[in-house]
């Protein structure tokens, strides 16, 4: 972070002096812990190559807050704080920039506890309880057809068309992405039959900020995708991220399995996470969700090493090649247990479905 920047937020901000670290680890913004006498903020670079409808952000969490006020929650969802101007996004040199809260707790990146993940899945699924009487009608699309299993296989195909050579690992990735059109039409035919809500739409563990002794979550955090989406996207994005036995960033192959234990854990937590109010066809979407996630991840990793890299932040080229074919594997064995995951989904599901 240069001088200048760093004078102006201590200016729009009114913060005095401040020394500040990298924080994190997402793919898309650039983001700092400041420490300053008036206590500990997060500000967070936007990056509007991916987020092209800040107005949007800015107006669903506003929306978002008017309608959680007065709900108990059983966790704080940080929102952006105001300039001097009272502004939530701050300007600067042709870029945007926004400040938080910076909240006391611990954050983890991967979890091989059951218990754990049933405490962040259930943390997702209190949130869409929290959301599901908003007024869905007001929520923009911050990233437009974000979620969209069927546009994202389409966008590999179109990406394939412009490649010229192809090595043999690429071509086996692009066989398999490509024959997974009977997911796509399984998609297909589900989302006509499910309700739209408000949803997460990043159900990372890394979003979720816990108690010392990791027994509740604190916080919930990373909104700028809360947009209208279905429950199976949450869902699933839990199961691809948590329900794995390795992360989508690593690369021994032979031990990327998906772990059904944890599965289970997640689908107790979420369900009960989501209480009573929820339609039989979105319970039924659950089972389907892990796989969807895994599918789109897996197609938005190889579309981008295709193209070159350039939207996720890679720390060597064949990173996004990588990423991609660890979600194949994750996939692919998902859908080798579909039976184990089916049986675990009938027994936890409320009895009165
Ligand atoms: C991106 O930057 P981060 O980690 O919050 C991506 C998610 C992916 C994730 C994969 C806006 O999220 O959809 O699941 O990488 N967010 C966007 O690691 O594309
Ligand atoms: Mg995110």
């Amino acid at each position: 972070m240069d001088q200048s920047l760093q004078h102006q937020v201590s200016s729009s901000y009114n913060l005095d002096q401040f020394t500040f670290e990298p924080l994190g680890e997402g793919l898309i913004h650039d983001t700092f812990l400041l420490i300053s006498p008036k206590g500990k903020f997060v500000l967070q670079g936007f990056n509007t190559s991916v987020f092209r409808f800040p107005e949007r952000i800015a107006a669903n969490l506003s929306h978002l807050k008017s309608d959680l006020e007065g709900k108990e929650l059983p966790f704080i969802l940080p929102l952006p704080k105001s300039t001097e101007e009272g502004k939530e996004i701050l300007q600067f040199e042709g870029k945007l920039y926004r400040l938080f809260d910076f909240i006391e707790g611990v954050t983890i990146q991967e979890t091989k506890d059951p218990n754990l993940a049933g405490i962040a899945a259930r943390a997702y699924g209190a949130f869409a309880q929290a959301t599901a009487q908003n007024t869905l009608s007001n929520y923009q699309e911050t990233i437009p057809d974000f979620h969209r299993l069927d546009l994202r296989y389409e966008q590999l195909e179109q990406a394939a068309k412009s490649k010229t050579s192809w090595t043999d690992e690429e071509k086996n990735l692009l066989e398999f992405y490509l024959s997974q059109s009977p997911l796509i039409e399984q998609y297909q035919k589900q989302i006509q039959v499910l309700p739209l809500r408000v949803i997460h739409n990043d159900t990372k563990i890394n979003n979720l900020i816990f108690a010392e002794k990791l027994d509740r979550v604190v916080a919930l955090i990373d909104l700028d995708t809360v947009m209208p989406g279905y429950l199976m996207y949450d869902f699933g994005d839990l199961v691809r991220t948590m329900a794995c036995s390795r992360s989508e960033t690593q690369t021994d192959w032979e031990n990327v399995a998906l772990v059904p234990e944890i599965f289970e854990a997640l689908l107790k937590g979420y369900i009960s996470g989501l209480g009573q109010a929820v339609h039989a066809e979105e319970l039924k979407s659950l089972l389907l969700g892990g796989e969807v996630m895994t599918a789109l991840m897996g197609l938005r990793f190889f579309t981008d090493h295709v193209l070159g890299n350039i939207y996720y932040r890679v720390h060597y080229s064949e990173q996004n090649l990588h990423r991609a074919k660890n979600q194949m594997i994750l996939l692919r064995d998902q859908q080798q247990k579909r039976d184990q995951l089916q049986d675990i989904w009938k027994k936890t599901r409320p009895a009165r479905q």
